[in-house]
């Protein structure tokens, strides 16, 4: 983007690298006369995916999009019950469990990690609980020991890991941690598929009726086994999701370099803090969130960029508990999801982005901090 032209800036924007080589699959595709119901490029993709995640006795189930994977995947888990999830994440991931007929119980966050508090879990989980339903939050990880070993007191543990596809734990990918993990494809997310996400799941009998949730319960040409719906990834998003894996490695390394520059010029302000990085933990910098002291510095900051054509964005504000159909529904009490969430900004971040750009965010900053 040319800041020159003073072009907007998004706290998101979609990576295509080769544009040509996209244009020439898609038209080979065209052709083939293969366009959906798990054809031959999903199959390819879960492979390719496979190879990505690089774990002994994994399975990779595609889908449409993330949201309707975390669905399926609680749906194909057979739960009723409770499900402790966090206030602090985008709206899909408490829609997905209502969406199921299960009952949302939040917990407050962690304030190094922005993920679920550990403590938290302990102090909510009841004999109703049947699930907990962690987010993996701007790229940082949960803390996966203390869930894993809810496993072993019989509650279920589904990964909202739509945010860390690429991020990497003691050196090895995440997607295989808990009962299952669903990634987002989303444009806006560092795997592009322009809609599309996957589970992940160490049991191939899970994996099994998740595949076949996507596609109706269809069994064959005759059976129908689970009430299922159309949640396929189709052959367009595949091939898309694929190219994009191809460029996964540069994405994430330029996006390095865009946060290493937001460090370098962002470091002495006391007004603002960053994102701190976490022990045994290399980001896939999916997200570069900025904490302000108060709500009202944080919406002067929001405005200012808007008026310069810079549109960073509130991830995640308000808190979900705070939203219509939950507010006044589930007793909540959250102080430390209420108070990151009015204080956090997300600045532009690309895995196509200028290095000149984050310049030109950091000159704004500054700016703003002189005029106040
Ligand atoms: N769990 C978590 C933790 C998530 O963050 C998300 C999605 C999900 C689950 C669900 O995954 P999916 O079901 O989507 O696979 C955006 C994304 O649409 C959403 O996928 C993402 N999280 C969320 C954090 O951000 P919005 O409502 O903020 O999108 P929107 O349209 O305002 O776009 C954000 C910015 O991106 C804009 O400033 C412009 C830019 N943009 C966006 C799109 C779609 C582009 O430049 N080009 C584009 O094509 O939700």
């Amino acid at each position: 983007m040319d800041t020159s032209n003073n072009l907007p800036l998004y706290t998101a924007f979609p990576f295509i690298p080769d544009e040509e080589a996209l244009v020439t699959g898609f038209r080979q595709l065209l052709r083939s006369g293969m366009l959906t119901n798990r054809g031959p490029m999903v199959l390819q993709f879960e492979e390719d995916l496979l190879k990505h995640f690089g774990h002994a006795n994994l399975s990779v189930v595609t889908c449409c999009n993330a949201t309707l994977a975390m669905e399926l995947t609680l749906r194909a888990l057979g739960l009723r019950g409770k499900v402790i999830v966090p206030s602090f994440t985008f709206v899909a991931t408490v829609h997905a469990v209502v969406n199921e007929g299960l009952e949302p119980v939040f917990a407050d966050i962690d304030p190094n990690t922005f993920c679920i508090s550990p403590k938290e879990i302990e102090r909510l989980i009841t004999p109703d609980t049947c699930a907990v339903l962690p987010v993996h939050v701007y790229g940082n990880v949960c803390d996966v020991e203390y869930l894993e070993s809810l496993r072993k007191r019989g509650i279920r543990v589904i990964y909202d890991s739509a945010h860390v596809f690429g991020t990497r734990f003691h050196d090895a990918a995440l997607g295989n941690w808990g009962d299952a993990e669903v990634f987002s494809f989303h444009a806006t997310k560092i795997l592009n598929a322009c809609e599309g996400g996957a589970v992940t799941t160490r049991d191939p009998e899970l994996a099994k009726r998740i595949k076949l949730l996507t596609n109706f319960g269809i069994t064959n040409e005759t059976e129908v086994d689970l009430i299922g719906t159309n949640a396929k990834m189709s052959e367009v998003h595949a091939l898309f999701g694929r190219y994009s894996l191809l460029h996964l490695a540069q994405a994430i390394e330029n996006r390095r370099k865009i946060c290493s520059i937001y460090d370098d010029r962002l470091s002495g302000f006391s007004w603002l803090s960053p994102l701190k990085s976490q022990p045994g933990v290399r980001s896939n910098y999916q997200y570069y969130p900025v904490f302000l002291e108060s709500l009202r510095v944080r919406d002067d900051l929001y405005q200012f960029f808007r008026t310069r054509n810079v549109f960073a964005r509130k991830y995640f504000f308000p808190a979900i508990h705070l939203l219509a159909p939950y507010v006044n529904r589930y007793s909540a009490q959250l102080p430390v999801t209420e108070d990151t969430s009015n204080r956090v900004l997300c600045l532009p971040l690309h895995s196509s982005m200028r290095e000149a750009d984050a310049h030109h965010v950091c000159d704004m900053i500054e700016e703003f901090k002189k005029g106040r």
